[in-house]
């Protein structure tokens, strides 16, 4: 069972307990040197942990736009559920004028929309932070861009005549907790719920969404954190109080007031996390490459929640100078962008590679991620070192 994070040594067993401290005995290098493995239906990704899976994607994967089903991450927390389409049911409950058991054909009646979004877990990137913070370690790669398709969460909401004015919409996917684990339910703001690009996925890059992905149904909350993204969607409640369990509180929150990094944060000042930062990542060259003295490109990605990205800066030189990056032609919010920068070394030696975006809304990454006990939302400017050696 995987918990959100730093919360594990709270509900985990006396057996997981000690797993957890094994794994936390070994050394740095050791604990985020992971193993590539292979799952059915993905090439092979890095791991994190196996039952149920948690894959992070390899940053050198990324070099399309699209994201394809097979190499995109994998993140949950309960064993995975398997829904068949004969017999799927989403229920629609509480502030309804008329509760309905929806099927898929009833979903596929309605208007379909595609949109392309990315997907990102708000731990993303956790392995960066200093001092460390328990949970897993992400890199760069718990994120992907794919294309979603599916009915308008608002047109699916209005079947049953929900109360538009109920403040949220709590949904609940078919995994459920064991023992002391609790069950995956999030709740959102109508505001969000309403918004014509938050969708109930079928597809995803036009596939029938994945088991793994949350076959047959999945929230798409575009430009905000995976927490809300939920898989296997079976109730949707319509609610004027959030769900209060263990996914809403005290996991998935960050501190409003920015605290000591490695000090606890007030239970009280802590917030949801809904939307995303500005953010970027450097993909190709690998962190320690070894290249040869010889024209190379510097590609990445940057996304910004619900904004869009209108600039990539790349410095070859640990930030004393700032070259403007090709960014790929999408600029749409949601989606991310890649970049790419031609670069001749000027002489053998080791370089230390940055990148740093800035979106429509003015925001620029900074220099240091805002540290929190939990490690979420890691989106200090990218950083690789490689070193540049002439060959014969
Ligand atoms: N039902 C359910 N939905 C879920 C989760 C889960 O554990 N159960 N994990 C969430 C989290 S934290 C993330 S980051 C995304 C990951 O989506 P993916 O596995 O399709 O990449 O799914 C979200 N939806
Ligand atoms: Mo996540």
């Amino acid at each position: 069972m995987s918990l959100p994070e730093n919360q594990k040594g709270n509900a985990w067993s006396r057996t997981s307990r000690r797993k957890l401290l094994a794994c936390f005995a070994l050394s740095p290098a050791l604990a985020s040197a992971k193993d590539l493995i292979t799952v059915p239906g993905k090439r092979p990704l890095l791991l994190h942990n196996d039952r149920p899976e948690d894959l992070e994607t390899p940053a050198s994967y990324f070099s399309s736009w699209i994201t394809p089903n097979d190499i995109f991450f994998v993140r949950q927390h309960l064993p995975r559920p398997r829904l068949e389409e004969s017999t799927y049911r989403l229920a629609i409950t509480g502030r309804v004028s008329q509760p309905r058991q929806l099927t898929l054909a009833d979903l596929r009646k309605l208007p379909q929309h595609r949109l392309p979004a990315t997907l990102e877990c708000a731990g993303n990137g956790r392995a960066f932070f200093q001092p460390r913070v328990p949970g897993v370690q992400w890199m760069r790669g718990a994120i992907g861009n794919a294309e979603w398709t599916g009915p308008r969460l608002r047109d699916v909401l209005a079947l049953a005549g929900a109360d538009l004015n109920a403040a949220y919409v709590t949904v609940n996917g078919a995994d459920v907790g064991l023992a002391k684990t609790p069950d995956f339910i999030r709740s959102f703001p109508m505001k969000k719920a309403l918004h014509p690009a938050t969708l109930l996925a079928l597809e995803m890059n036009r596939e029938p969404l994945p088991d793994i992905h949350g076959f047959p149904v999945r929230l798409v909350v575009p430009g905000w954190d995976g927490t809300s993204w939920v898989k296997w969607v079976t109730n949707l409640e319509v609610t004027n109080e959030p769900n209060n369990g263990f996914f809403m509180n005290p996991a998935y929150r960050i501190p409003k007031h920015p605290v000591a990094p490695g000090s606890p944060a007030n239970p009280a000042d802590l917030e949801v996390i809904e939307g995303m930062p500005v953010k970027s990542c450097i993909t190709s060259p690998s962190d320690q490459d070894r290249l040869p003295l010889a024209p190379t490109q510097l590609r990445g990605i940057a996304w910004a929640g619900e904004e869009r990205i209108t600039r990539v800066e790349v410095s070859t030189d640990a930030g004393r100078h700032w070259q403007e990056a090709q960014l790929s032609p999408q600029d749409l919010p949601f989606a991310w962008r890649l970049w790419t920068l031609d670069w001749m070394p000027p002489e053998e030696g080791y370089y230390t590679i940055l990148s740093r975006a800035t979106d429509s809304a003015g925001r620029i990454q900074p220099v240091v991620a805002t540290w929190n006990p939990s490690g979420y939302l890691y989106n200090a400017i990218d950083r690789i070192g490689i070193t540049v050696e002439k060959r014969a």
